[in-house]
């Protein structure tokens, strides 16, 4: 028998994508996933690997370098909505991936509904609400189902976003353990099954409590480019920003130097320079960073941040209009 594995990010869209993997394509799967916020895997988990005879890679672009050493012992599968170049001798299922258009495949959850000609459910709309949050709806195709599946099954739109919330909460925590057991208890795709989750709802208490005291600080805004520096052992920094970008629409850089200890997370949001060129900038220098339009994310050694901030606020500024 086939032994395969299911590798996935830790976020919501992460957790139903693999949710649905395990339930409609690769029954008898294990699923596993990194979640140290950063996507690359070390040596002790490359040669774990070996043992696996189908490796599955869903919604975490992991370097070129990993799929490389992966390919020598396994077959690879890739299911993704993240920028990332075709590879070949792998299976590649990620429409971005093929130049399709970014508002089409919003999250994996949808691509993986598409490519195996899933029913809209549960599952793909967390994933949905997940990486989208209020702009979920901004694609009137697809959002046209999920409200006819909202009717027929008769759940609210706040109860989806609270019930999103929930499963987002468990990798903001750093409950690793709680990431992996839920796409096998999410495959009921019952609202129920989520919200009587003790261990879930007290993570869930924990970020929003946190998110709250972090939010309720005064802006420190810099020539129209709003600066947030974050003390927080919660991974909540791409949150913060994404909450403070689209609630002033001004770019923001945002940097938490509680997550890791010697390490800085850097996120930052744009909608006029391109952060996707900054990002290959980083890369090229060997560290981690990633991205889609208008986001990058970065984690840095501490003796690098603080030249990168300066470089970055001083892009952002400079761009804007007089
Ligand atoms: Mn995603």
């Amino acid at each position: 028998m086939c032994r395969g594995l299911i590798i996935h990010h830790w976020d919501a869209d992460g957790i139903s994508s693999a949710a649905l993997l395990l339930k409609h394509v690769y029954p008898e799967y294990e699923n596993w996933t990194p979640n140290r916020g950063i996507r690359r895997l070390d040596q002790d988990h490359i040669e774990w690997l070996v043992d696996f005879d189908h490796v599955v890679i869903t919604d975490m672009a992991i370097p070129k370098e990993n799929i490389d050493s992966i390919l020598e012992s396994s077959e690879v599968t890739i299911i993704d909505h993240h920028i990332q170049k075709p590879i070949q001798n792998i299976e590649f299922i990620n429409p971005i991936g093929r130049g399709k258009n970014v508002i089409d495949y919003p999250c994996t959850s949808w691509v993986i509904k598409e490519h195996f000609d899933l029913p809209v459910s549960l599952l793909v709309i967390i994933g949905l609400i997940g990486d989208r949050l209020h702009k979920a709806d901004e694609n009137p195709l697809i959002w046209s189902q999920i409200e006819k599946n909202l009717e027929n099954e008769g759940t609210r739109k706040d109860e989806l976003y609270f019930l999103t919330r929930i499963v987002d909460s468990l990798h903001k925590i750093g409950d690793i353990e709680a990431v992996i057991e839920a796409p096998k208890v999410l495959q009921d795709e019952s609202p129920e099954t989520i919200k009587k989750n003790m261990r879930w709802r007290k993570a869930y208490n924990l970020v929003e409590s946190e998110l709250e005291r972090i939010l309720s600080e005064s802006l420190e805004i810099r020539n129209e480019v709003i600066y947030k520096e974050l003390d927080t052992k919660l991974n909540i920094v791409s949150e913060v920003a994404k909450k403070l970008s689209w609630s002033t629409s001004k770019d923001i850089v945002a940097v938490n130097r509680g997550y890791f200890t010697d390490r800085v997370q850097i996120y930052s949001r744009s909608t006029r320079i391109d952060l996707l060129s900054i990002m290959l900038m980083l890369q090229s220098e060997g560290y981690f960073a990633t991205g889609k339009q208008g986001v990058l994310g970065t984690v840095l050694p501490i003796s690098k941040s603080n030249q990168f901030i300066d470089y970055l606020m001083q892009r952002l500024c400079a761009h804007i209009d007089p």
